[in-house]
Parts: C-alpha cells; structure tokens; sequence
C-alpha cells in the first residue's frame, strides 16, 4: 500500500492479511459505536480519583461531541496531534475524537518535557497539542505548551483538561453538536496514529499503525490474554504506552466491551484498593513495579483476589522475579515482550508454568514471522541466539517519514530488525538473551545512548561522551555517562552534568544516572568507542 509519509504492506501481503481474518475493515470510530449499540449502559471509563464513571454510550457520544469540536477548529483526516495527558478519562474522549475525524494522536508520555515536546510538533508539523493542567498532570504543561506553541508555527491551537488552561483553550470548550461541523471519516487501511519508538538515534522514531492493523493486535491479544467483556483492566502504566493500551490495554478491553480503570499512580497505596473496590481482573506492569507490589501484596489488608492476570513486560523479567509473583498475588503471571513497532509475544495462560516463568512468551498470530540470524543476516542454529526479526500482520514496514533509517531498521523483504537478542526454545517461545541497539532498558523505559549523548555534547566543557548501561538489580539497568573533558577545562562535578541535561529539557528518566570523568574511552580493533568494554567497566 502506498502512503506518502510510510511503507506500508505490499499489496499481495494485504491481500493475504485481510483473507486470513486478521484485518476485519473495522476502524476505531465503527468499533466504539458498535459497543455503544451493545453495550450501552455498562461502564466502558472509570476514573474512580475523579469521581468519573462514563458508560459506552457516554464515551461514544462524548468522543463524537470533540471529534465535532475538533472539526470546527479546522482539524481533520491527516493532521497530527500530540497528546500528553496524564491517566485521566479525557484520554480516552480525545484519541476517539481524534480516530473519528482521522486526525493522528501522536502519544508523548507525560515524562517528556520540551525537547521532546517541540521536536513531535516540529517533525510531525503538529496543528495541536492536548495537555492537562498542572493539579492533574504534576507539571506545568500549559507553560510548555506556550512556548512550544511560540517556536512551531504549525501549531495552531493548545487545548487543556483541568481548570488552570493559562492562554489556552479549555479542553471542556471544545465538544459541540456532533452534527454540527462534516468531517470525512478514515477508511480501515488508513492510519490512526504515531506511537513512539524507544528508538537508538539521536532522535525518537515515529511508528504508523493503521486501524486494520492495530485492531487485529487488540483481539489476538484479547484472545490470548482471556480477556472478555467482564474483564475490569487498571491502567497503571501511562496510558499512552504501547503495552497498557494494546497489550490488551485499555484498547482491548474497551474492544471485548469491559471495563477499564484509570489509576493515577503506579503504587501499591494507590493502585490496590483500586483493584479492591473495582474489583479489578488484569493489569500489567514493568518489572521494576511488578517487584514493588509483589512485596507489597501478601502484607497488604486490601482484597486483590480479584486479579485474574497480571502481565509484565517492557523489559526482562528474571526468573526469581517471576517464581514470586503467583504466590505474592495470588494471580496468573503472564509474560509479555512487546514492541511499539509491532509484534507481541505472550506466554499463555495454560503453558506449563515453567515456561512462563522461563521464557517471554510467543508470537500472537500465526502469521507473525520470526527469524533468528547472525552479524550476516544468515539463520542461527535452531536454539541458539541470534538477531530478531519480524515481518507480519500488525508490524510495521517503515517508520514515518524517515527513508534513511529505514533502508537500516528493515531488511529488503520487509523484515523489521528489533535491536533484540533472542533464542527460541523447542516449544516455540522466545527468551530475551540482550539487545545489539544501543539502547539503554531503563526498568521498561527506554533511552536512546545518542540523544543523551548529543545533549551532553552541547555542555561547553565536554569534549566527548559515551552513554552505556549499568547493570541494576530493581532497574534491571540504569545510564552511565562517561565524560572526556576539554584539556582547558576547569574542575566540574557530576552533578553539574545531570543539571545540565535536566535544564536542557529532557525527560528526567534520560537524566544520567551516574557520570564518570575519564580521559580515554576504550576503542575497538578499528577504533570505534568500545561500549561493550565501558559497559564492563561500569559494572565492575
Ligand atoms: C514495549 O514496547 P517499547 O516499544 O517501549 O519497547 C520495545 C523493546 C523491545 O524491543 C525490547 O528491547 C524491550 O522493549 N522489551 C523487552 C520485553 N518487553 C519489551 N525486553 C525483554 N523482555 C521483555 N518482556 O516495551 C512493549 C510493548 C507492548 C507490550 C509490552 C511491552
């Protein structure tokens, strides 16, 4: 298919796609009717901190009310807009707004600041930026968005949820008669959004899902997650993370017409009489909380016995980790390894136990395409551990707008290169054995070496940097940055280099950990940066 910002399928593996069932010609707006007309009065939101309960015909009416809105400032099929809104029910009434009329979300975290921020409306040449207020979002987001909004010319309106909106347009203005302002309406092949990419270059990637795509990875996973419309999912990740709204996510289980749950906070104080009082059957967390709460759980005097499967994924969950959470919880563990990019792997509910606390799990669809290779793209050994790539249903072909990078993220036939390195057991599932992208797995947040690396670099007394990983035992992995000073630089701390990134406007997850000064960084035979041996040295 051809689109003029993304490669999408070839035509002949559409075609295929569409007579095997995966791509059902739904879109997101013909979705959320129809559970309207289904489901109408059951809970489809629940934003119990705010006192918010919206049933499916609410969501579905409200989201056509702002999609309306939407259309009568001029937004339409193709403009991008970013979206940075903390886990509040707006979330879900602006992205199906923004489904309905065509119009790309483009999903900031709510941990991005103005770095990030003005390069997603830069690059996508932004028409608008949907933030929340200080009280709900914990930082002052209407003031970033003014001065985003001063340095992109693209960028033509700002909306905020919450009451302190500053100069800008309260989102609660927004929503009108949903018949009042026409708008054309996205075919199933179009695309729905712009997720981001953990990414491993200097600036993060944008990946283009389609409906047709990314509906079929909400059912198959909904399938194989024993998701159904009695499931109750608590959103606990940021809601706008690829793994909490697709993995099955909020998506899923507003697709199998259940209910979902917003949680403000990730922590057990928060999240567990969440899961009490609604009683919550499925969530998923990042290893690092998935630790916390299975401390947390057998002490705590809420009731949790409601929790039916609890996910974890986003970065490696060690074994011992794992062995603990059934007998903490009281749940089904399930392993996820996902990727914004596309495929999903899932341990199942019924594999041996051993397996799902061994491995991270297995393709969702049969048409998902693994190859396990070496340095020279030929396959491994069955077994053995290689590079992973992927082709099928609901990955990507390319990344928007970015030809370079992908004639090096993808091979010729289409196969997308992970950075991961996996092997496969007998049974078929996948164990996570490293990475070859120079990533550094911040506990399920990912930081690109380069982009810190080249903020770094702008410090005047810096010479040169070299960002790695440092092994941590509740992070799984944290940031070093080894720094080479000028020669006629003066003495600098640590601290002044951590500063300087935060003030630099980056989000405070890429704020290195530790800072090391040195005055050679080791180099490999051809006298490259030796990352491999500076990851060593950091962990000794
Ligand atoms: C999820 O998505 P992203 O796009 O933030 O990150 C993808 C990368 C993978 O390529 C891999 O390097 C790492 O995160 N990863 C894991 C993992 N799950 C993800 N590494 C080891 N073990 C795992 N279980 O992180 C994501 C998307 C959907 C569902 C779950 C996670």
């Amino acid at each position: 298919m051809k689109h003029p910002d993304a490669p999408l399928w070839p035509q002949d593996f559409a075609e295929r796609y569409r007579a095997a069932g995966y791509w059902r010609g739904e879109t997101f707006g013909s979705m959320l009717a129809e559970r309207a007309a289904t489901h109408a009065e059951r809970i489809a939101i629940a934003d119990p901190a705010r006192g918010i309960r919206w049933t499916y015909r609410e969501l579905d009416e409200r989201a056509r009310r702002m999609a309306a809105g939407f259309a009568s400032y001029g937004i339409g099929k193709g403009d991008r807009v970013v979206v940075q809104l903390p886990n509040i029910a707006e979330f879900f009434e602006v992205v199906f707004a923004l489904f309905r009329i065509g119009a790309l979300p483009v999903f900031a975290l709510p941990a991005h600041r103005h770095t990030e921020i003005r390069y997603f409306c830069e690059f996508t040449e932004a028409v608008a930026y949907v933030v929340s207020d200080a009280r709900l979002g914990g930082f002052d987001f209407p003031a970033l968005a003014s001065r985003v909004r001063a340095e992109v010319p693209t960028l033509r309106e700002v909306f905020v949820a919450g009451s302190d909106t500053g100069p800008h347009t309260p989102l609660r203005d927004v929503p009108t008669e949903p018949h009042a302002y026409p708008y054309e309406q996205p075919e199933p092949s179009d695309l729905a959004f712009l997720q981001l990419s953990g990414g491993s270059t200097g600036v993060p990637k944008l990946i283009p899902r389609t409906h047709d795509d990314y509906l079929y990875s909400l059912w198959g996973s909904n399938d194989l997650c024993g998701v159904t419309e009695d499931s109750v999912y608590l959103v606990v990740l940021p809601a706008a993370h690829n793994f909490p709204l697709s993995s099955p996510g909020s998506l899923g289980v507003l697709y199998a017409g259940g209910r979902v749950v917003l949680c403000p906070a990730p922590d057990p104080d928060t999240a567990f009489p969440l899961i009490a009082s609604e009683r919550v059957t499925i969530t998923g967390l990042v290893p690092p909380l998935a630790l916390v709460w299975t401390e947390a759980a057998p002490d705590s005097r809420h009731d949790l016995s409601s929790l039916d499967v609890l996910l974890v994924g986003g970065a490696k969950f060690s074994e011992q980790a794992a062995r603990r959470v059934g007998p903490a919880i009281g749940c089904t563990l399930q392993q996820v390894f996902g990727m914004a990019e596309g495929l999903v792997n899932y341990t199942r509910l019924e594999d041996p136990y051993e397996t799902i606390v061994t491995t991270q799990g297995r393709p969702i669809s049969p048409d998902d395409e693994i190859r396990i290779v070496d340095d020279e793209d030929h396959e491994v050994e069955p077994g053995e551990t290689g590079h992973l790539l992927t082709r099928g249903p609901y990955t990507i072909r390319g990344y928007w707008r970015a030809p370079e990078h992908n004639k090096r993220s993808f091979t010729e036939d289409g196969f997308y290169r992970t950075g991961d390195m996996v092997r496969m057991t007998d049974s078929g599932h996948l164990v996570v054995e490293g990475r070859a992208k120079d990533q550094i797995n911040r506990g399920g947040e990912k930081i690109a070496a380069e982009e810190v690396e080249n903020v770094v670099l702008a410090h005047p007394a810096v010479h040169d940097v070299s960002v790695v990983a440092v092994p941590d035992d509740y992070l799984g992995e944290r940031t070093c940055a080894y720094v080479i000073l000028r020669a006629d630089a003066g003495p600098l701390k640590p601290l002044a280099i951590k500063k300087f990134v935060r003030e630099r406007g980056l989000a405070a997850y890429k704020v290195p950990d530790r800072v090391e000064f040195v005055s050679a960084f080791p180099s490999t035979g051809i006298g490259k940066v030796s990352k491999k041996d500076l990851r060593s040295a950091a962990a000794s």
